[in-house]
């Protein structure tokens, strides 16, 4: 095998692969020309309109148009599925971004919430063959929701969107059929 090359370009990773192999790889940062949609919930809407926001942001750093997003709302994290799903199928987007925050509450409810909205997306994805991404907080209490979303430790959904856009390129890249 011949010597292997870093992967750098405009990603910054410690990857190397060997020269000659096939590459699927996409560059988070270039949006243009990609058609997003989101799905948002509306419960803990404190925290998931700063998720919004952080994902508004980096979309348009990246070059994603206004006219190529979309945004459903939801009423909160467990219909976050549905909503992606719907999106998804239509065929008109490169990717879905979800975005929710379950709070722990101290009742078993925040598991069934939380575990259905991470099995719900997962399974809209791989039925629908679209990227469709997991910005979902799932902490112990608001303190922590609101580090993750604009505060000190970064905010996952413009973390989302991030992955969304590196996804759409991947989605396209990789071999095999588009669209479920
Ligand atoms: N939905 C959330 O998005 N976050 C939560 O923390 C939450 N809690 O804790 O109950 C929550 N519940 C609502 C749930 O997502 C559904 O909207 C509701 O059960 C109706 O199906």
């Amino acid at each position: 095998m011949s010597p292997a090359r870093p992967l750098r370009s405009k990603q910054e990773n410690a990857f190397s692969v060997p020269r000659g192999a096939r590459l699927f790889v996409g560059d988070p940062a270039s949006g243009r020309g990609l058609r997003i949609a989101i799905a948002a919930a509306r419960f803990n809407d404190r925290i998931t309109a700063r998720l919004l926001s952080g994902a508004f942001e980096r979309l348009e750093a990246a070059g994603v148009r206004a006219a190529d997003l979309a945004v459903a709302f939801v009423p909160g994290a467990f219909e976050l599925s549905f909503a992606a799903r719907r999106l998804a199928a239509s065929g008109r987007y490169d990717a879905v971004v979800c975005l929710g925050a379950v709070v722990r509450g101290g009742t078993p409810h925040f598991d069934y919430v939380a575990g259905e909205a991470a099995r719900g997306i997962a399974r809209a994805s791989e039925e629908t063959n679209v990227p469709i991404l997991f910005g979902v907080l799932t902490t112990d209490n608001e303190r922590q929701a609101l580090d993750r979303s604009g505060g000190r430790l970064g905010n996952r959904g413009a973390d989302a969107a991030r992955a969304a856009i590196e996804m759409a390129h991947v989605a396209r890249s990789l071999p095999g059929r588009k669209r479920a």
